[in-house]
């Protein structure tokens, strides 16, 4: 677990460690609403038991939301899914061979029935993952609203407060 000694209410996988340059985004956004999480590599096709035991067990440890982060034959978010009722979010690592489009559609294109919340490739799908998954939580969790709100709030005037992109 990373981030509090809180139990970890999100779990943050990745196909490899070569995934992490992306999924960090997402730990760091977690990180700083102050979502409780745990980062684990999981592969579904190097470790597929592992997989298994990790979606098997998730709802018991008291994970609310899988964010799961893969590249290439992308199968891991999927596999996830199909053994668990806990929501996942699925991001694409940008693969070197296809830039990602690879790891997009391994993740999008699931069978009616089992679904993955799919994000955009990289960074981009790694933060919002992370944003995403707050929001889930705070549906019912006042003080993570209040978080995602000021991270929001934040957001809108470090904009506002920017206008002239040459400075
Ligand atoms: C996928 O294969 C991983 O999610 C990673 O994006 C990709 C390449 O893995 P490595 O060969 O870098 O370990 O399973």
């Amino acid at each position: 677990m990373t981030g509090t000694a809180a139990a970890p209410r999100v779990g943050v996988v990745m196909g490899s460690r070569s995934d992490w340059e992306t999924m960090t985004h997402a730990a760091e956004v977690l990180e700083e609403l102050g979502v409780p999480h745990e980062v684990r590599v999981v592969s579904a096709h190097r470790t597929p038991d592992l997989l298994f035991r990790y979606a098997e067990e998730a709802v018991g440890r008291g994970i609310q939301v899988i964010i799961a982060g893969a590249g290439g034959a992308a199968h891991l978010p999927g596999m996830l899914a199909a053994k668990t009722r806990l929501p996942v979010l699925g991001v694409p690592v940008q693969s070197k061979a296809l830039n990602g489009m690879d790891s997009l559609l391994s993740i999008a294109q699931m069978p009616a029935g089992i679904p993955v919340g799919t994000l955009a490739i990289g960074r981009a799908g790694a933060v919002n993952a992370g944003l995403l998954a707050a929001s889930v939580l705070a549906l019912a969790d006042p003080a993570l609203a209040k978080a995602v709100e000021a991270y929001r709030a934040r957001q809108t005037q470090t904009v506002l407060d920017n206008p002239d992109p040459r400075q």
